[in-house]
């Protein structure tokens, strides 16, 4: 038997998918390559979004409609690579969300979980679960899955933090609900600061019982983030690619802050040229201080304060110091590790 296929094999193939297919059939070795890569093959493109470029559409968005009517007053920083799908990553939804002096973002919970990461402004607040915790610049705050949340500004400059959500993830698996309070303004109870007296110390009330995995503390201050980095760089040796880098933690678990997003703050110092990195969770990054470069598959991006760029899975990409930088970051990586999926590489 000859192994070389008659030219009308081709034909009566294509005959056969055509037949196939009208019983919602198709043949796997037409897509097997494409289905299983030899190595991830993410529609996720490295991006930076420049501070100095959306902060006047932020500006101009908050003239054209209130945080009221729009619910949430966001611009979606959407992945080049994958427009018109609401996502930074293939796994992750980010935005910039603008709050106004005297504005209030009314009250509702949904399954997705939320990080706030503070990038411009001070003294708005968010309302987790009845307790208000102020923002400032560099603050990292969660929203756990299903609790109920509203922001307010009762500041006098506008606010900008970040928003970053499991939305994807969410969707991919079905698993969406969304519920909007009766009340606009949650009632607030307890004392402010109660939550972070409970939790922000190493320490947690006798009886307490988790109920979740998310962190029972849903406020991380930068002034201790980054005290905590001044201290490490004073005294201990910069990792070869990520300088020096903490993650944010559930304090009763020691696990992550919440089940579906990692998150990281780190320091980098001046004049430092890192090695190659490369992980299979496409991470978001996010400014605070300093300046440099983050090298992407070849590619620069230049980025300063307030700045946010993307770095998709497996891609190498390195870093360049120009003045003393301060990254916060946020990925899947949680999801991966739980499913044993989870790759890292470096020299
Ligand atoms: C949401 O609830 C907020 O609460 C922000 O501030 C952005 C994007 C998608 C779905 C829900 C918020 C969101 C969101």
């Amino acid at each position: 038997m000859s192994a070389i296929l008659q030219p009308s094999a081709t034909v009566n193939r294509q005959q056969f998918y055509d037949r196939i297919n009208g019983g919602n059939c198709t043949p796997l070795w037409e897509v097997l390559h494409t289905l299983i890569p030899k190595e991830p093959n993410t529609p996720c493109k490295p991006y930076l979004w420049k501070w100095t470029e959306v902060w006047p559409w932020i500006q101009e968005a908050g003239k054209l409609i209130t945080a009221q009517e729009a619910e949430r007053r966001v611009l979606v920083l959407e992945n080049p690579g994958l427009r018109g799908r609401s996502r930074i990553t293939h796994s992750l939804y980010a935005g910039l969300q603008l709050i106004l002096p005297g504005e209030i973002a009314p009250t509702h919970r949904h399954s997705q979980s939320a990080l706030r990461f503070v990038l411009y402004g001070g003294g708005a607040y968010t309302a987790v679960n009845g307790e208000k915790v102020t923002m400032n610049v560099g603050d990292f705050v969660i929203t756990p899955s299903w609790t109920f949340h509203d922001h307010g500004n009762p500041s006098n400059e506008p606010m900008v933090w970040m928003d970053g959500l499991d939305v994807p993830l969410v969707e991919y698996l079905d698993a969406q609900f969304l519920e909007r309070a009766p009340e606009s303004m949650q009632r607030i109870h307890g004392t402010q600061g109660e939550n972070f007296a409970q939790f922000g110390n190493t320490m947690k009330p006798v009886e307490y019982q988790a109920k979740s995995r998310t962190s029972p503390l849903f406020w991380y201050p930068y002034e201790r983030t980054r005290e905590a980095l001044d201290t490490l760089l004073a005294d201990n040796q910069a990792h070869p690619c990520w300088g020096y880098k903490l993650q944010y933690t559930n304090p009763v678990t020691g696990g992550w802050a919440m089940p579906t997003m990692g998150t990281f703050m780190q320091m980098l110092p001046t004049g430092f040229k890192g090695a190659e990195y490369r992980s299979t969770d496409s991470t978001v990054y996010a400014a605070v201080e300093g300046r440099g470069r983050c090298v992407i598959r070849g590619e620069a991006f230049e980025f300063g304060p307030r700045d946010v760029f993307v770095c998709p899975s497996w891609m190498p990409y390195r870093f360049e110091i120009a003045d003393q930088a301060v990254l916060f970051s946020f990925s899947d990586r949680p999801v991966q590790q739980a499913l044993d999926l989870w790759r890292e590489a470096f020299q």
